[in-house]
C-alpha cells in the first residue's frame, strides 16, 4: 500500500510563546519523543515537521514551531520562520501557559482567523495552573475553541483530539480515496457482488458504484462478478488481479476461491477506512470475542432507511453475534442522527458502514466511544470476525492488521 502523500495530510501547527509546552504537547499527543523538550526557553529553534497517523483523524503532519515572543535579531529570524509555518498550516493550536494572554496571543489568533484557518486555543500545564475564568469567558463569547491540557498528566488530550476533528477543514475529509490509492493505472480489480433477494432491483448500491468510480478515476479496470462466477473470472485473467473486493456476506466463499497470494478485502472494510477509522474499528471487532451474557450492544444505522436489506442491523447481526459469542446479548438499535451521549451501558457499538454519512460525524462518534472506553466496529467487520475471516480481509492494510493482532493478544484475558 502506498503511503499518503504529504500534501494530502492535514497540517496541524503548534504555535505560542517560548516554553509554554508546545513540544511536550506534541510528544504527549503522539506518544513519542518527537520533539526536544527542556526548561530552557527557546529550545525549538526551527519548525520541526513530523508526519504521522493521528488516531482517529488519519494521516497528519505536526509542525512544532519555535516560540515567537523572542527579541533581538535572532528572535526576528525565528519569528519569520514561524510565520512561514503558518503558510503550511491547515489547523492551528495556539498554546498558552500560566494564563498568559497578551497582544502576542491576540495578534497570532487574529492572523490565524484572518487566514481562515481552524484555531484551537490550548491552555497547557493545567496540572500547575488553571486558565483564568475571565479569559475563558471572553474566548467563549468570541466562539473560539478552547481546551485545557497537561502533557504531564495526560489530562485533556482526548478532548484536544476531539477538537482537532471538529475543527479540521472540510476538504480534508473529502480528499481521502476509497480504493484509488491502492491501485495503479492499468491494474485489474475484481468486485464480487452477490445478486440475492436483498439486492435492489435493477441497480447496484451506492458503495459498489463509488468503488467502481474511484477505480476508474485511478485508471484501473473494474470487473464486476457474482460470487459463483469468480473462479471462472480468475481463470480467464492472464495475470492475477491487484485486488478482489467482495460483499461481506459472500466473504467465506470468495476467500476459498481467491488464491492466498491475491489481496482480498470487502466493501465494508474500504468504507471503514474511508469514512471511519479502520484500525480502531478492527479493534472494536476483536472485542466481539469478549462479549458475555447480558451485555448490551448498540447497533447504529446511519440512514433511517437502510438501503441494504431491512433486517441486517436488526436481525442478521444480532443472530450472528449471538451464535458466534454463545452469549445472550441485548441489542439496542438507533438510526440517523440519533447517537447516545452516554455509551457506558454498552459493551460494544456496531455501526453501519456510513456510506451515506459524513466522515467528521463518524469520527466524532468513534471519538466518543474511545473517550468512554467502549469499542466500536462496523457491520462488515463484525460479520467478518464472526466468520473467522477478518484477519485475511485486513491483510492489505498493515496498520489495521497490527491493531487487530494487538487487540486479540490484549483480549485473551477479556478483562
Ligand atoms: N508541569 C508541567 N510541565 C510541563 C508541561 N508541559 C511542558 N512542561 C514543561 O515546560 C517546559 C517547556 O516545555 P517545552 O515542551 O520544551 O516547551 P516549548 O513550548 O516547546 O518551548 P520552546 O521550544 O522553547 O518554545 C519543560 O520543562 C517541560 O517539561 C505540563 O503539562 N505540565
Ligand atoms: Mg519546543
Amino acid at each position: 500500500m502506498k503511503s499518503t502523500p504529504r500534501n494530502l495530510r492535514l497540517h496541524i501547527g503548534l504555535f505560542g510563546r517560548r516554553n509554554v509546552g508546545k513540544s511536550s504537547l506534541l510528544n504527549a499527543l503522539t506518544h513519542q519523543d518527537v520533539a526536544i523538550v527542556s526548561a530552557t526557553p527557546g529550545t525549538t529553534t526551527d519548525p520541526v515537521e513530523k508526519p504521522m497517523e493521528l488516531l482517529p483523524l488519519g494521516p497528519v503532519v505536526f509542525i512544532d514551531t519555535a516560540g515567537i515572543d523572542d527579541e533581538g535579531a535572532l528572535g526576528e529570524q525565528r519569528i519569520a520562520r514561524t510565520r512561514l509555518a503558518l503558510d503550511r498550516t491547515d489547523l492551528a493550536i495556539l498554546v498558552v501557559a500560566d494564563g498568559e494572554w497578551g497582544t502576542f496571543e491576540e495578534g497570532l489568533l487574529e492572523e490565524i482567523e484572518k487566514r481562515g484557518l481552524g484555531a484551537i486555543v490550548c491552555f497547557s500545564k493545567v496540572d500547575l495552573t488553571a486558565p483564568p475564568k475571565p479569559l475563558l469567558d471572553r474566548l467563549h463569547e468570541r466562539k473560539v475553541e478552547v481546551v485545557s491540557t497537561s502533557a504531564e498528566t495526560g489530562a485533556g488530550l482526548e478532548a484536544l483530539r476531539a477538537k482537532l476533528i471538529a475543527c479540521a477543514p472540510v476538504d480534508y475529509f473529502d480528499s481521502r480515496r476509497l480504493v484509488g490509492d491502492l491501485v495503479e493505472t492499468g491494474d485489474v480489480v475484481v468486485l464480487v457482488v452477490p445478486i440475492d433477494k436483498e439486492a435492489p432491483k435493477g441497480r447496484l448500491i451506492l458503495p459498489q458504484v463509488q468503488v467502481i468510480r474511484d477505480l476508474l478515476d485511478s485508471g484501473a479496470v473494474a470487473i464486476v462478478s457474482k460470487e459463483d462466477e469468480l473462479p471462472g473470472v480468475l481463470r480467464k485473467l492472464t495475470s492475477p488481479p491487484r485486488l478482489v473486493v467482495t460483499d461481506s456476506q459472500a466473504f467465506e466463499q470468495v476467500a476459498v476461491d481467491t488464491p492466498r497470494g491475491i489481496h482480498l478485502t470487502s466493501f465494508s472494510i474500504l468504507f471503514s477506512r474511508f469514512q471511519g477509522d479502520l484500525a480502531e474499528q478492527v479493534k472494536g471487532a476483536a472485542a466481539i470475542d469478549c462479549l458475555q451474557d447480558k451485555d448490551k450492544v448498540l447497533v447504529a444505522e446511519g440512514c433511517t432507511h437502510h438501503p441494504i436489506g431491512e433486517d441486517i442491523g436488526r436481525v442478521k447481526i444480532p443472530k450472528w453475534l449471538a451464535e458466534h459469542s454463545g452469549a445472550s446479548l441485548e441489542f439496542i438499535t438507533v438510526a440517523g442522527r440519533e447517537f447516545p451521549d452516554d455509551l457506558s451501558p454498552f459493551s460494544l457499538v456496531i455501526h453501519c458502514g456510513n456510506c451515506m454519512g459524513n466522515r467528521r460525524e463518524m469520527l466524532s462518534r468513534i471519538m466518543r466511544c474511545r473517550q468512554q472506553g467502549v469499542p466500536i466496529t462496523n457491520y462488515g467487520l463484525a460479520i467478518a470476525l464472526c466468520r473467522g475471516i477478518l484477519k485475511r480481509a485486513i491483510e492489505p492494510f498493515p496498520v489495521a492488521l497490527e491493531a487487530f493482532k494487538a487487540a486479540k493478544e490484549e483480549g485473551e484475558t477479556c478483562s
